[in-house]
């Protein structure tokens, strides 16, 4: 069957992969892919496990998180070449990230690019999401051809969402992607009730949302998504074990996962040409 408002099989499931984030140091976690060749080698296994989408941070050569305009570029022809992927680059970068730099981002011209609604308390540091800045990325977004995907990190951003399609229409490609990112200390808890506030409260405009639970709510968010039709976010930047007290081998293990937990709900997953119709990258076939 296919959905009237994005013209892709509604049972399709669009997994993203974030395999990486700018919060884990590389000494904490040896397999979390943090040069190219690794994110690439990820990028390939990810998508031969079901995943359509890989939403991307980048490190330095020390391993460090980076908004280096030179390596995203580069960045995004690796993953270009190497796999079919959507490649969506975060512009969410790390906490300390000037915003000038986390604008720039979109000169690497990526498929897809990450839009946070609004500052977010984060741990202990502050995510930092003005409504100016807000604005200005969005706009740029649209003028770039840049499919963004509206990160919504509690109830007031999803009002932002909102706030932001009224005042400035809809993005690059007409369709309305969201993921809900639940379980943040600092943000919306990552509960089914949080879960179901959210989408209850998600503007008609929003042709398609995903999930993703940080931590220890990764699994309560993820069956909570599938129950209410959503699609799922999985990867090493959002969780670090695979279950109490063992840690993630590989983020095609949590690909794996989310794969089998799509089975249980009857949904396969996307095929990276579907996530491209229902992003806006295509034109849908009607
Ligand atoms: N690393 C977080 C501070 C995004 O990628 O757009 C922000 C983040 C969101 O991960
Ligand atoms: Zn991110």
């Amino acid at each position: 069957m296919k959905s009237s408002v994005t013209g892709v099989d509604s049972q399709a499931l669009l997994i993203t992969v974030a395999p990486t984030g700018a919060e884990t140091a590389k000494a904490d976690c040896p397999q979390l892919p943090t040069t190219l060749e690794e994110l690439v080698r990820t990028g390939q296994e990810c998508e031969a496990a079901g995943a359509a989408m890989i939403h991307v941070h980048i490190r330095d050569a020390d391993h460090r998180p980076t908004l280096d305009l030179a390596r995203l570029t580069d960045t995004v022809q690796a993953l270009r070449e190497g796999t079919d992927l959507v490649v969506q680059l975060s512009t969410g970068g790390s906490v300390h990230d000037p915003l000038e730099h986390r604008l720039r981002v979109l000169d690497a011209q990526p498929d897809s690019c990450s839009l946070t609604m609004g500052t977010t308390n984060f741990g202990d540091d502050v995510f930092s999401n003005p409504w100016p800045f807000v604005c200005e990325l969005y706009q740029l977004s649209q003028e770039r051809q840049v499919v963004p995907e509206f990160e919504l990190f509690d109830l007031g951003q999803v009002a932002a969402l909102q706030r932001l399609l009224d005042r400035y229409g809809l993005p690059y490609g007409g369709r309305v992607h969201c993921d809900l990112v639940m379980g943040v200390p600092g943000g919306m808890p990552g509960t089914t009730d949080a879960l179901v506030a959210a989408v209850a409260a998600l503007p008609a405009e929003v042709t398609s949302w995903s999930a993703t639970g940080i931590g220890r709510t990764t699994l309560p968010v993820g069956l909570a998504a599938l129950s209410k039709g959503g699609h799922l976010r999985v990867g090493m930047e959002d969780v670090l074990t695979i279950s109490r007290g063992v840690p993630v081998e590989s983020n095609r293990q949590l690909v794996e996962r989310a794969v089998a937990m799509g089975d249980l709900a009857q949904r396969r997953p996307m095929t990276t040409a579907e996530a491209r119709t229902l992003l806006g990258l295509v034109l849908a076939e009607v």
